[in-house]
């Protein structure tokens, strides 16, 4: 092993890692070795993982993060995380990370020797800033004004995996821009050798509309604070602070009392008392079941309400760094207040807490991941039923998501290779309103719309966890919201899904942090195999 200790010293002296990291890394790397075996593959590890951080969860394991490197560059939003249990006891379901998948071997050995044709630079930064100005500038989604300090970045090179998994070196921009007439970022992937726009993603994170009336009609009790003779709505204690309209603009009042409907959706503060009362729900949700504060209290939370005008939507803005609730239009073709759906709040908060714990590329199969661990935790906090936006409905509406039942009784309309052309035509034809979604991946939807369907495949994962969670339909023993929750809080914190998770990845890691999340519960093994069958069900 002398070989592989100089390795590690030679990384470790780039100054890429700090002391404290130096045994775990050492170990991770002599189990990888042990694992795949150096001699056996010829594959230069160190090559190909670069250690990022590591993280210990409150059973004492260890967990280290690892960047994917190829041709000497970073693979874009691919990592690796190892984990060293306790007591170095590996059961079976750690064994697709602890060893190397047969995939990431495959990776390794196609990228062991370096990728000849990805190596030239053609194209200067300059250049690729310009093609991607250019594409903003024809789709008019140039915005002028700069990207908050938090998402400006100069152009990276780095290897990125194309829709065919080819890997090729790309310039990586983001650029402001403009969608639906709401600020938003977008990411570019350039070709360093040909220009050619290999991908662009848009960053809103939107929960797609909702709607009844103000709630209940009570009259609730809330901490303000006193300014310049008015009465607004913040609460320092859970440092939240709600905004009217345009955020930084504090909801007021001239005697403490929010009472008036106004004369339009928008001058109704009701709206604002139930934005108000549901983030303070959802703040308390994660502090007293994770202890998680908004970014560790160095800033407060952010919440605007009739946010544009009968706006049917809410959304996270990491740019602007707020949660926006529309007034919504209040008749059958749209929602109620966005405000009224402590689910809403409950997702839109956490399209927040995964962008800073385990961010998830929104597009495509990791973009569905983000909508589906969104509508997880919008079910946890609101945990009286399976359906998101149940409280913001109009008439005979239905929710706008429903977990239990994605697919609402249509299934038979789904079909292998579905395309978003086939699925539309298949609403159309059966005269159906609502949204309807997919419920396993054998039906996923193929689109290039919706950043390539987050907001129609997460059915399939709602329906994963509903099913693990109640265990009722697969005559298994559920494993309850509240274990299922820890779960996701475990992956996340964890960082175990990277970037560009795949759906195979997720099935793989919920598998790991289900695994040390029931350690030590009585009913392991049962709970573990309705896991399985959760996600058998699925297609995973
Ligand atoms: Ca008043
Ligand atoms: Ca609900
Ligand atoms: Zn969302
Ligand atoms: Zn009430």
């Amino acid at each position: 092993m002398t070989s592989i200790k100089k390795l590690v010293v030679g990384v470790i002296g780039l100054g890429l890692v700090s002391s404290s990291f130096a045994t775990d890394f050492e170990t991770g790397f002599e189990i990888m070795h042990s694992s795949i075996g150096m001699n056996k593959t010829g594959l230069n590890i160190a090559k190909h993982l670069e250690p990022l951080n590591k993280f210990e969860d409150n059973k004492g394991n260890t967990f280290v993060n690892y960047q994917k490197m190829a041709n000497g560059y970073k693979v874009y939003g691919e990592t690796k995380t190892i984990v060293f249990t306790k007591n170095d006891r590996f059961s079976t379901f750690l064994a697709p990370v602890l060893g190397l998948s047969s995939k990431e071997v495959s990776f390794m050995r196609d990228h062991n020797e370096d990728l000849a044709d990805q190596k030239e630079v053609k194209l200067t930064e300059e250049r690729a800033y310009t093609i991607a100005i250019r594409s903003l500038r024809v789709s008019k989604e140039l915005l002028h004004e700069s990207l908050p300090q938090h998402l400006a970045k100069t152009g990276d090179l780095v290897m990125y995996r194309d829709n065919s998994d080819n890997y090729r070196l790309v310039y990586n921009l983001m650029l402001p821009g403009i969608y639906d007439g709401l600020k938003t970022s977008y990411e570019f992937f350039i070709d360093a050798n040909t220009g050619e726009i290999i991908d662009k993603v848009r960053s809103t994170y939107s929960v797609a509309g909702h709607g009844v009336d103000l709630t209940d009609g009570h009259t609730h009790d809330f901490e303000v604070e006193k300014s310049d003779g008015k009465f607004i709505m913040q609460d320092k204690a859970r440092k939240l602070n709600v905004y009217n309209s345009r955020m930084k603009s504090f909801s007021t009042d001239a005697d403490g009392t929010w009472d008036s409907e106004g004369t339009s959706r928008k001058t109704n503060q009701k709206a604002e008392v139930e934005l108000y009362l549901n983030m303070a729900r959802v703040v308390d949700y994660f502090k007293d079941t994770f202890n998680i504060t908004w970014k560790n209290g160095k800033d407060d939370v952010h919440a605007t309400a009739h946010v544009r005008t009968n706006y049917n939507n809410a959304y996270y803005s990491s740019w602007e760094g707020g949660f926006f609730f529309g007034d919504g239009s209040g008749d059958a073709k749209g929602f109620d207040y966005l405000t009224k759906g402590l689910d809403v709040a409950g997702h839109e908060f956490t399209h927040g807490i995964i962008d800073i714990f385990m961010p998830l590329t929104y597009s495509g199969e990791s973009g569905a991941l983000n909508e589906h661990i969104a509508d997880v935790f919008g079910a946890m906090v609101d945990d009286k039923d399976w359906q998101m936006g149940d409280n913001i409905t109009i008439g005979d509406n239905k929710a706008l998501r429903n977990m239990k039942d994605p697919a609402r009784g249509h299934s038979d309309l789904f079909f292998e290779g579905n395309t978003a052309a086939d699925w539309r035509k298949a609403m159309k034809d059966n005269n159906i309103k609502d949204t309807i979604y997919p419920d396993r991946v054998k039906n996923k939807i193929i689109t290039s719309q919706d950043n390539g369907g987050v907001h129609l495949n997460s059915g399939i994962f709602n329906k994963f966890t509903y099913l693990v969670s109640t265990g009722n339909e697969i005559e298994g023993e559920g494993l309850g919201r509240k274990i299922v929750a820890a779960i996701y809080m475990r992956m996340m914190r964890s960082k175990m899904l990277s970037r560009r998770a795949s759906f195979t990845d997720f099935r793989d890691k919920w598998l790991v942090a289900a695994d040390l999340e029931l350690d030590g519960n009585d009913d392991k093994k049962a709970l573990m195999a309705t896991v399985k069958n959760a996600f058998a069900r699925i297609d995973l």
